[in-house]
């Protein structure tokens, strides 16, 4: 038997696991990890999905989607609008990222259904290496080298000293967690900023609201890690940026929405921030015509900072099947009230 939040459900051989994923191939390697770690069961992919249609066709004995019942678990990203009313019986949506606002979103998510997050799964030190090297250009001035390099110029400057960058993690979940210990390690001085009391080695966690006017003043570089929900939406505005030590950098590799973005150019231009490097947007891809893609102190990179390791992934999403079987409550279940 299979206990999923309050509901129980039959685990069998017929059970039937559906991806929905909408990045071509994605699809087929869910498909391909997951059935190699779960023979018995059913692993089909969602037929209004990019790979959907390559399955049916493909050299693997799966049956057809088409002709299988409803499914009972799913496992994606992004699904189709009309994805939850095709599969009316599922017992739990397991997302193969980080995040999943764009699921809660959803608005066919049935509000009962479990969700379920991955939990680091090898994101962690994908995440962790990608801001260490941010903090190292930061503090070699490789950006200042690199404008000097487009006009000719050969010109020393000072680097940074590890002590003239302190780092402010917003969110110390799975992930930042792992980040602020990474960047103490490599010799910087991190604070995090979580909603309640955490200790992490090496980082200094401040908690609360009546924490973050002292959290932000105490950081140059601003490191976003927490979940796009209510509260954290347009979190990092003018006044939060003016609360930020003078000449600090943002790096975003959370949500774009946490950013009021009109705000975050009008600091660059103003002096007020040296530089930003930002992962994640309001819209992806960034449309063509964005001016954040043109910003002289803006560093873009396309969502790359944690790609989800499909190998790593599958195998904690049947593990977390497996403790559903055995009855018992996986970790990383979405609380639905908090949004994350
Ligand atoms: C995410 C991810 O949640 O890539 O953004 O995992």
């Amino acid at each position: 038997m299979v206990a999923c939040a309050a509901r129980v459900i039959a685990y069998d051989p017929a059970m039937h696991i559906v991806i929905a994923h909408n990045e071509p191939g994605a699809g087929l390697a869910w498909q391909r990890e997951l059935s190699r770690r779960l023979p018995e069961l059913t692993v089909s992919i969602d037929p209004g999905c990019p790979d959907g249609a390559d399955s049916l066709s493909g050299a693997r004995a799966h049956p057809a989607s088409a002709g299988l019942p409803p499914a009972d678990i799913a496992v994606g990203w992004k699904p189709p609008a009309d994805f939850f009313s095709r599969h009316p019986r599922l017992q739990a949506f397991f997302s193969t990222g980080a995040g999943v606002d764009h699921l809660l979103r959803h608005p066919g998510l049935p509000a009962a259904l479990a969700v379920i997050r991955l939990e680091d799964a090898g994101m962690g030190p994908l995440m962790a290496d990608y801001c260490l090297h941010e903090l190292l250009r930061i503090a070699g001035r490789h950006d200042a080298y690199a404008a000097q390099q487009r006009s000719g110029q050969w010109q020393e400057l000072p680097a940074f000293t590890r002590e003239e960058l302190p780092i402010g993690i917003v969110g110390v979940g799975v992930l930042g967690a792992q980040v602020g210990a990474h960047l103490a390690r490599a010799g910087f001085t991190v604070r995090g900023f979580a909603r309640s009391a955490k200790s992490i080695d090496g980082v200094e966690v401040m908690h609360g609201e009546g924490a973050w006017p002292a959290f932000l003043a105490a950081s140059r570089v601003l490191i976003l890690l927490a979940p796009h929900t209510p509260q954290t939406d347009n979190l990092i505005d003018a006044a939060a940026l003016r609360l930020l030590q003078p000449q600090g950098w943002l790096i975003n590799v959370a949500r774009g929405a946490l950013v009021v973005e009109a705000d975050l150019i009008a600091a660059l231009d103003a002096g007020q921030l040296a530089g930003a490097t930002l992962d994640v947007f309001r819209r992806e891809p960034l449309p063509a015509d964005d001016p954040l893609w043109h910003h002289r102190a803006i560093r873009i990179t396309p969502h790359v900072s944690a790609p989800t390791q499909v190998g790593p992934s599958a195998e904690q999403v049947a593990g977390k099947i497996g403790a559903l079987a055995r009855g018992e409550r996986p970790s990383g279940q979405i609380d639905r009230q908090r949004g994350y």
